[in-house]
């Protein structure tokens, strides 16, 4: 086979990228180890950045989202099971949010690719990318029992934190940075009426957040131990742990009820450097973890595959430049998020080692949060995502 594009992963990033590089002119061929059906099973993201939505709307991709998804001028933030402080992004930035599950972006994504008849194949196996340091790249993998080899120009890693590409990169060349976070979130999904706004609480018995797919489906975590499995979370146990941890005027509005999906996701901060190496290109989770507690994940694929498609498209119409650029620009916002998500974890979760003192002093950072227009200013505009 040959193409101009190699894409391995199809979750959003080498979805979006697709048919991004289409609405250019660039051909792709997107190779996926799941079934679409799996791949379309997983429960993740659920908050759009507006640079994403508009991201999606400049690429045709958002009729089902700007139908169905949730615009929120707001967050609520709680603490000691008492306090109470609103966000207003849309005064204090101009910018709102979207409130779309990962699940919905992925079935949006698969309708089109399917319309546009872009080449995605699924269920793929023993995937090598090869030669990117010449200007023949090539990925191999088996496909219905044939062996396939797949010629290109270049080569898409977008393959998530268990993929392939990243290993690619040599160890010479590459720097990753890491942290593990002493604790997990405990998520449910719930035929439920949400509450009207998302709501971070931190509290003495650890963080819990409150948010929503749908009218009628409800998105709830809280933090956990690493050594619980969902199997020490009956229903009664979560929703109880969930009310214990917001202030009494927010928890009288849950409504509760059983529990359609429950999952223990831990809490990462990764980073590879470069995002580039020869013709591979690295792109979403494949470069870059982090706890989403700033609800970036998602979206920072979506800046990657913007930058990568358009550098791509220039590449093609002669100017190389923004290719070779590609790992600084991208690595820019990737730190932005990753220090954001970073900042908002340790602002919110109880860590192991934390004493009287540290969470008093996180209740203060909330206090002077709800007082501050400029702090308010600062968390609204990276939490609704700075301009591309
Ligand atoms: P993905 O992991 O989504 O997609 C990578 C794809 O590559 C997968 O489909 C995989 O099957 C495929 N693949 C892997 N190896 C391959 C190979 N060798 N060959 C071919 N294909 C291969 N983000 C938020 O913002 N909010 C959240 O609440 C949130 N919750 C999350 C919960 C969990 C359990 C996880 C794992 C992530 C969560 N995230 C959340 C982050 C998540 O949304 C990611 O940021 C997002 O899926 C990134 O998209 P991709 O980069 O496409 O990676
Ligand atoms: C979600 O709805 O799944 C969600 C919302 C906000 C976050 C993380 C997850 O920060």
């Amino acid at each position: 086979m040959r193409t101009q594009v190699a894409i391995v992963g199809a979750g959003p990033a080498g979805a979006l990228l697709s048919l991004l590089l289409r609405r250019h002119g660039v051909e792709s061929v997107v190779i996926e180890r799941q079934t679409k059906e799996y791949v379309l099973g997983r429960i993740r993201a659920g908050v759009l950045e507006w640079t994403t939505v508009e991201v999606l709307r400049r690429a045709g991709l958002a009729t089902r989202m700007d139908a169905e998804g949730a615009v929120h001028d707001s967050v609520k933030m709680a603490w000691r099971g008492e306090d109470l402080l609103s966000i207003d992004f849309e005064r204090l930035t101009g910018k709102p949010m979207m409130a779309y599950g990962q699940t919905m972006i992925q079935e949006d994504l698969y309708a089109a690719a399917e319309a546009e008849s872009a080449n995605f194949l699924f269920g793929v196996s023993d995937v090598t990318i090869n030669d990117v340091t010449t200007d023949q790249p090539w990925v191999g993998f088996t496909a219905d029992g044939d062996e396939v080899r797949l010629d290109c120009d270049v080569v898409a890693g977008c393959d998530g934190q268990h993929g392939v590409s990243r290993g690619t990169i040599p160890a010479a060349v590459k720097t990753e940075y890491e942290k593990a976070y002493p604790f997990g979130w405990l998520g449910i999904l719930s035929e439920t009426p949400p509450l009207p706004h998302l709501i971070y609480a931190n509290h003495e018995r650890g963080f819990a957040l409150c948010s929503q797919r749908n009218p009628m489906l409800s998105r709830y975590y809280v933090q956990c131990s690493l050594d619980d499995s969902v199997d020490d979370w009956s229903d009664d146990r979560f929703w109880t742990e969930l009310l214990a941890r917001l202030p009494i005027s927010e928890a009288e509005q849950v409504v509760t009820g059983p529990s359609i999906e429950k999952s223990i996701a831990p809490l990462r901060s990764y980073v590879i450097e470069p995002m580039q190496y020869g013709r591979l290109f690295l792109a979403g989770d494949a470069a870059h973890i982090v706890p989403p507690t700033g609800a970036k994940g998602l979206n920072l694929a979506v800046s990657d595959v913007h930058y990568l498609s358009e550098a791509m498209a220039a590449h093609y119409a002669g100017d190389p430049a923004p290719l070779d650029a590609y790992s600084a620009t991208a690595l820019q916002r990737v730190w932005s998020s990753v220090r954001f998500s970073w900042w908002m974890t340790v602002l919110l979760h109880r860590f192991p080692e934390h004493t009287a003192f540290e969470q008093r002093a996180q209740e203060e950072d909330l206090v002077y949060l709800a007082a501050s227009r400029a702090a308010q200013t600062s968390v609204a505009e990276q939490y609704v995502g700075l301009d591309l």
